[in-house]
């Protein structure tokens, strides 16, 4: 006897030849009547069959497979290519050095699940359309080739299209410039609009040398006939010592020395004697704060120290200036600075506290010790003070190495779980595992020392922080680094950078792109210009605004949305950009190591020949 279901159906199908004229319907009344009339045994292996055939495909396609380990099923591309979470086991099969033990697991790029993150919205792109929406302004993503590096595709960005990149990514930031900031000290490429700082032009002066280098001559023009037209410091107007040096002075010298054009060689003389009464104080130490219209200087209101790292990082621009002139009262004001800081007491194994009092000339706030912010660019300078000079000086050259001892002995730690080696701060004896985007200048300074002769373990050493600092931008979900970065220290931690909420923002700072540059030049390995056209994409692909420009963002972590801070730092285009074609360029004569030091702001300025 028949099941009803079953009565019903042959009952239907008895009449099927005559009354179903649809063929489609006739097979399939066909096919399930011959299954009906299958023993449940034969049934059950027809499934199971089908079942393990449905398995096996499954496992033996790893597009899927990769999907699923990934957790993205669902969110592959429309055009073909393959999944991110496969591009990242090959791309750098060959690039990567081995890990050394206990390093396993080096992280390229962020962490996983973030990778897919940002692979959803990089295949978003590909369509040519804009990804972020920031309020009026797009982030444009079309115009540069994907983020992702791949094995192959690295083989096949030659020289020539990496150094043109770069030169694309200036004229697109002077672009935004030149449209809505010109004349101003810095664009804000959102709103599209300017911002003041001093009044002179900052952004403008920053970048002429980098143009000059970049080949960019039709810019350059534009900017020189400024320079010779427009500018003037006749202007009743609070500028900061150490900013306006390094940035206006600087700028102006180094792009003399580069083009010969005595335009900025009269304009350096100008602005470096409305500079000179900072030094007017009871303990010569300068004050913070010029007004170049008046001939007046102050410190800020509401404290008479000024900061070390800004008194020592002057004087770079001033003993040049004083060779230029022939006038030796501006290398014998910035030499007395660094005289007296020489012989003070407060000194932790040569490394120096953050402030200095302009009345009594003392150190002040003592017991922090930091390679960031405040005191960086004191231990840089003392380096290429030394170089600039024709190693001669010697005090410079002591209390250099003294620093570095001091850095090894009392800053230094390992992070877990890669064991990356960062340069933490010291706080009334705690070591603080923090450390600022700043501090990978000395990656940098530390291999220029080495090839100018200085132990061979800071080359070491500078292989090892240059490791740290690219893993602050490849622990990031952006791939760009914090402004300040935690390091763990303790075992089982899941990664070694953390940021606090505070510290997620990135200006579009150069020091990473600095010491790649140094690393490269001295090294020739390749993985640094590898790690830098990876920056300089993650810049293009989070920062670049459609309109114009580059702008600062508040949230590293955040690629879906970033925030902008609609700020293009004047360094960016002085410092940044330069820094990343030097790194691109394979002509070791272009700024040679051997004939210039670059100033803290990335002005190259000459080294002394042999008789001065
Ligand atoms: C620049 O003005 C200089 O590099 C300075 O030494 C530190 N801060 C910015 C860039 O980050």
């Amino acid at each position: 006897m028949l099941p009803p279901s079953e009565r019903d159906f042959v009952s239907v199908t008895l009449g099927e030849s005559g009354s179903y004229t649809n063929g489609k319907q006739w097979r399939r009344q066909s096919c399930w009547r011959k299954w009906k009339q299958l023993s449940r045994l034969q049934r059950s292996l027809i499934l199971f069959t089908l079942m393990l055939l449905l398995v096996c495909g499954i496992v033996t396609s790893p597009t899927l497979m990769a999907h699923w380990r990934d957790g993205t099923l669902g969110d592959n591309t429309d055009d073909g290519k393959q999944p991110f979470v496969l591009d990242l086991k090959n791309e750098y099969k060959f690039i990567l050095p081995e890990p050394p033990s206990g390093k396993k697991g080096f992280r390229r790029r962020g962490p996983p699940v973030l990778q897919s993150r940002s692979q959803s919205k990089t295949n978003a792109s590909e369509g040519g359309k804009p990804v972020v929406s920031w309020r009026e302004a797009v982030i444009d993503q079309g115009q540069v080739s994907d983020t992702d590096i791949k094995e192959a595709e690295i083989q096949e960005i030659t020289l020539e299209s990496r150094l043109e990149a770069v030169r694309e990514a200036f004229r697109h930031a002077w672009k935004g410039y030149k449209d809505f900031a010109w004349g101003h000290d810095e664009l804000k490429p959102i709103s599209k609009s300017y911002g003041e700082w001093f009044g002179l032009g900052l952004t403008l002066i920053d970048a002429l040398d980098t143009m000059w280098i970049l080949g960019l001559k039709d810019e350059f023009a534009e900017a020189r006939e400024w320079v010779a037209t427009e500018l003037s410091f006749d202007k009743n107007v609070d500028v900061n010592l150490f900013e306006s040096t390094i940035r206006i002075l600087g700028g102006l010298l180094s792009t003399y020395h580069l083009t010969g054009d005595s335009v900025f060689l009269e304009k350096a003389k100008d602005i470096g004697s409305r500079l000179m009464p900072a030094f007017n104080t009871a303990s010569k130490i300068p004050y913070s704060d010029v007004n170049i219209g008046k001939g007046t200087a102050h410190s800020p209101q509401w404290t008479s120290d000024s900061t070390v790292a800004e008194v020592t990082s002057v004087q770079l621009e001033f003993r040049e200036l004083s060779r230029l002139t022939g006038d030796p009262k501006y290398k014998l004001a910035v030499m007395d600075v660094m005289n007296q800081v020489h012989k003070l007491d407060g000194k932790n194994d040569g490394l120096v506290p953050m402030f200095i009092n302009t009345n009594s000339g003392q150190f002040t706030h003592q017991g922090i010790y930091t390679l960031g912010a405040r005191a960086d660019s004191y231990y840089e300078y003392l380096l290429k003070q030394w170089i600039q000079g024709g190693k001669k000086e010697n005090d410079l050259l002591e209390d250099y190495l003294q620093a570095m001892e001091g850095v090894k002995k009392n800053l230094l730690r390992k992070s877990n779980p890669l064991g990356l080696t960062f340069v933490g701060e010291l706080s009334h004896g705690h070591l603080s595992p923090k450390m600022d985007h700043l501090v990978c200048f000395l990656p940098g300074t530390l291999a220029l020392g080495a090839h100018h002769g200085l132990p061979a373990d800071h080359m070491e050493l500078a292989k090892e922080l240059i490791e740290t600092c690219y893993q602050m931008y490849v622990q990031m979900e952006t791939g760009l680094s914090p402004e300040i970065a935690h390091f763990n220290m303790h075992e089982g931690s899941k990664q070694d950078v953390e940021v606090k909420i505070a510290d997620r923002h990135n200006l579009l700072r150069p020091e990473t792109v600095e010491s790649l540059f140094y690393l490269y030049r001295f090294t020739k390995d390749k993985k640094y210009q590898l790690w830098g056209w990876e920056i300089l994409q993650n810049f293009n692909k989070y920062t670049r605004v459609s309109t114009g420009g580059y702008t600062s963002i508040n949230n590293v972590r955040d690629p879906a949305y970033p925030n902008p801070r609609d700020k293009m730092e004047s360094f960016f285009l002085g410092e940044t950009l330069k820094y990343f074609y030097l790194l691109f360029s394979e002509d070791p004569d272009l700024i040679s190591l051997d004939k210039y030091v670059f100033n803290t702001e990335a002005h190259p300025l000459p080294v002394w020949p042999e008789a001065e």
